[in-house]
């Protein structure tokens, strides 16, 4: 799961990220790459970001884990407008990349993240984690 945050206590939103994915019921957080600042992609002028990926091991079911997702986001003050939403600066942002190696094609969920080939911190983060693979 890759942790992103451009507003705000960047440090702090990741932090409860971590603490909270930790935490949930069924999941444990078994490994965490570093924190890296990087610069914004996509057309929206905003600040940098810092970016992180987890490697978690779960049972919950992909469309559990998103709604858990949306609810951490949502706990730290991010709010979804209707404009620019897909591009724009947050608080905190948690997309699921990767899950083993399960495809998911849902409207609101497609695993692997079809931004994964394009974002060369992710693939540099995600190797950080490799080692942990089962
Ligand atoms: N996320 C975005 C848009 N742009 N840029 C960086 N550097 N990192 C992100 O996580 C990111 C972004 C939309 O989710
Ligand atoms: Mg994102
Ligand atoms: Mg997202």
């Amino acid at each position: 799961m890759a942790l992103g945050s451009n507003m705000g206590d960047r440090e702090a939103h990741l932090a409860h990220a971590r603490a909270r994915l930790a935490r949930l019921p069924e999941t444990r957080l078994l490994a965490a790459s570093g924190v890296e600042e990087t610069a914004p992609l996509g057309p929206v002028p905003q600040g940098p970001y810092l970016n992180q990926m987890v490697l978690l091991e779960t049972m919950l079911a992909p469309a559990e884990l998103l709604a858990y997702c949306l609810a951490i986001e949502a706990e730290r003050g991010r709010v979804r407008h209707v404009q620019l939403e897909r591009w724009g600066p947050r608080t905190l942002d948690l997309d699921i990349v990767r899950w083993g190696e399960r495809t998911v094609r849902e409207a609101d969920l497609v695993i692997p993240h079809p931004e994964l080939p394009s974002r060369d911190f992710w693939r540099r983060e995600m190797a950080e984690l490799e080692e942990f693979h089962g």
